[in-house]
């Protein structure tokens, strides 16, 4: 019989990718929806499969909701992708921040327990936990400390947390993917990566004339969506519950990917980058590389795509995106 996986967050960068991946490897997924004025939004990134899924209108906020999903679905495997996901924002809004992300897992967790035990749950932890601590050698990894320098990334360190307790007290299977960026055509529009290669194609085929920016100066480990989500699933399938990092194992600034993307394109991105304060945050977090040797090790996985072929993605996106709608 098909395995059943229930995904929060379907919707979502990476809640699509995994379905695609889910469904080639013969699952039968489900996933969580929220209601918006707007109905194409509520399915946009999953349109292309909606025949092929069975989706479920919930809210993390309204544990009812879980627990009735939960509860008629029957999952084997869940996992958990819903959050306020932009750390901008979580500064704006830090409440509701934590309520989904923190309270909001809780919820999930809390349903599993009472409805669902056997299922095994994977948590979307990031890399935004690890704040400004680094290893003497550079990287973040699974023993790294953390100290997160933003209300999302405070907001994720409790669930993070609250997984590994319910693991232990409950004799639940929940593990956490603690995750580096990653990116993808499919990536949000206010994110970094996508901005800047949208403005960089917009600059191109002369629909814009700048590009703001804030911090230029922060690195990151970017990877691809596509490559992480494969890491989900292998997590979720190990024999015991655990953690795991997913990285490239490479860092780059946003300067540096501003370079890469205006000279693929024949552009000197300095002829065009301005900054501006208002993207800037109240405190940042300056230096993101991830060691991966352990998910590499123990699981096998090996990224497949590097920051060049991550860019060329994107660009060929929305290089047709753009030349659409000339
Ligand atoms: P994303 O594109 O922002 O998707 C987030 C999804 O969560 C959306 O489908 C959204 O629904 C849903 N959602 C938000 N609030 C909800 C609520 N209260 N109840 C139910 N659903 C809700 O994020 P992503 O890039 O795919 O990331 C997936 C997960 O990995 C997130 O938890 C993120 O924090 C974490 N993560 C991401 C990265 C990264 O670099 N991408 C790195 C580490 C960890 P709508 O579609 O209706 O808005
Ligand atoms: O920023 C700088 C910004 O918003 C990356 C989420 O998926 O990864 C993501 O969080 C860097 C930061 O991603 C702009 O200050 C400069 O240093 O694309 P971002 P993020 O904050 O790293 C982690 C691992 C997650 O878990 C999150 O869910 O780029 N930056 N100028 C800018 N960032 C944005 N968004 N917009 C700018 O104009």
């Amino acid at each position: 019989m098909a395995k059943r996986a229930l995904i929060t967050g379907i919707n979502g960068q990476d809640g699509s990718y995994l379905t695609e991946y889910l469904l080639e490897l013969g699952y039968h997924v489900g996933g969580l929806v929220r209601r918006s004025s707007v109905a194409e939004n509520q399915t946009h990134r999953i349109n292309n499969f909606i025949d092929d899924i069975e989706t479920i209108y919930a809210d993390l906020l309204d544990v009812s909701t879980i627990e009735q999903a939960i509860k008629n679905f029957q999952p084997d495997e869940v996992y958990n992708l819903a959050a306020q996901s932009h750390v901008r924002i979580s500064f704006d809004m830090p409440a509701f921040t934590a309520s989904v992300n923190a309270i909001g897992a809780l919820n999930v967790f809390q349903a599993i327990r009472t409805s669902m035990p056997s299922a095994r749950v994977y948590q979307a932890s990031s890399s935004e936990m690890f704040g400004d601590s680094v290893d003497p050698d550079g990287f973040q990894r699974e023993s790294t400390p953390m100290h997160p320098v933003s209300p999302y990334g405070c907001s994720k360190l409790f669930a993070y947390s609250i997984a590994r307790n319910y693991r232990k007290a409950y004799k639940l299977y929940i593990s956490n993917g603690i995750l580096f960026n990653h990116e993808s055509p499919r990536r949000g529009s206010n994110f970094v990566s996508a901005k800047l290669v949208q403005a960089a194609i917009r600059i191109k085929l002369n629909k814009q004339s700048t590009l703001v920016l804030g911090n230029l100066d922060s690195y990151r480990d970017w990877g691809h969506s596509k490559d992480y989500v494969r890491a989900m699933h292998l997590i979720v399938n190990h024999t015991e519950p655990s953690d795991f990092v997913v990285a490239t194992g490479e860092t780059h600034s946003v300067r540096d990917i501003c370079q890469m993307v205006f000279e693929k394109l024949d552009m000197n991105y300095q002829d065009y980058v301005r900054q501006d304060s208002k993207y800037m945050r109240p405190e940042e977090l300056p230096y993101l590389k991830g060691d991966c040797s352990r998910i590499r090790s123990v699981l096998g996985w090996i990224p497949e795509y590097n920051l060049s072929m991550l860019m060329d993605d994107m660009i060929e996106y929305y290089f047709k995106l753009e030349k659409a709608s000339t």
